[in-house]
């Protein structure tokens, strides 16, 4: 088992292996929970429209939280309530999904079962996929239109596949799959080198922007599914460029990448300022939850939070 390492196809399976395995646990201790789901707990009076699951970190979770807050906004709290079940990246938490909720959705619910997941009470529907998560949500909530052979639809289902490149290329940054980053000192190495990758993403979601002189991604001058994730993985990276060092360390001049892409800036500044979004702005779960989960693959500690 230590020889092993970790690939992206067999890392859950692994993972579970390894904060099971007593010896690995004792050398590097799961960290306390720091946080209970403060919205699972409050809410357990009433029945809640949607039950989301997701690790106790930002992640996949973080678009699916800024849509649901935002519907709860738009529409009001009774009709859009929801709960946030958060599984701690510990033994407990992962206990809770891999033994408990995970073997019960496969069994009764969906076969697929994954997390992030999302319960649509009303409908009696359990959903894997983090983006037919976003699209029921977006459908749901009112930002994505419903027709199929909608311009807008299309748009959003390119823009939203687009970031999820760029989410994988950030996956790839700050995981130790082999031949990636296993440490901070080779996260400090690659990080440029992604910087690099990013702004060519950024280079297209630029011109696209400019090409349909939007000031979002699937519609002139409204939020759309898609632009929930563009804004986190922008937002995930004004964080990353703070932690560019030289080779030996020391810190250089801070880099603003988004000086480059006015559309990009304008963007990631509106959704910043909408005030659907400002309770999840102001939350734990924006201001403090890691970007990324480190405990469960058990290598250094990642890049925290981004405000530290
Ligand atoms: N393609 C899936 C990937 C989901 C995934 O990799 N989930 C990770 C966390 S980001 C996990 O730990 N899944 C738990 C499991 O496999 O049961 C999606 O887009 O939702």
């Amino acid at each position: 088992l230590g020889k092993k390492t970790t690939t992206d196809t067999e890392s859950v399976d692994f993972i579970v292996a390894r904060v099971y395995d007593k010896k690995r646990t004792n050398i590097m201790p799961p960290p306390q929970p720091k946080w209970k789901s403060e919205t699972a707990e409050n809410e357990t009076q009433q029945q809640p429209r949607f039950t989301m699951g997701y690790w106790q970190m930002r992640g996949l979770g973080a678009a699916i939280r800024m849509l649901l807050h935002w519907g709860k906004f738009i529409h009001g709290g009774a009709e859009m309530n929801f709960r946030d079940v958060q599984y701690t990246q510990d033994a407990d938490g992962v206990n809770n999904w891999f033994k408990r909720d995970k073997v019960d959705m496969i069994q009764n619910a969906n076969p697929l079962a994954n997390i992030p997941y999302l319960i649509d009470h009303e409908e009696k529907k359990t959903i894997v996929q983090f983006l037919c998560i976003c699209d029921h949500l977006g459908r749901k909530i009112g930002v994505d239109e419903k027709d199929e052979n909608s311009e807008q639809r299309l748009r959003n289902a390119q823009i939203a596949m687009e970031i999820f490149d760029l989410r994988n290329n950030v996956i790839r940054l700050v995981y130790k799959f082999p031949n990636s980053v296993r440490t901070q000192s080779e996260f400090y190495e690659r990080l440029p080198e992604h910087l690099g990758t990013c702004k060519k993403t950024y280079e297209k979601l630029e011109s696209w922007l400019q090409f349909h002189d939007f000031t979002y991604f699937a519609k002139k001058d409204a939020v759309s599914s898609c632009d929930f994730h563009a804004f986190e993985m922008i937002d995930q990276h004004e964080h990353y460029q703070t932690l560019v060092r030289g080779k030996d360390g020391e810190d250089v001049e801070k880099q603003d990448m988004l000086s480059e892409f006015p559309r990009l800036k304008k963007f990631h500044a509106e959704m910043r300022s909408r005030p659907e979004l400002k309770a999840y702005f102001e939350s734990k779960e924006y201001k403090e939850f890691q970007l990324n989960n480190h405990t469960l693959a058990n290598s250094w500690d990642g890049p925290g939070p981004s405000k530290r």
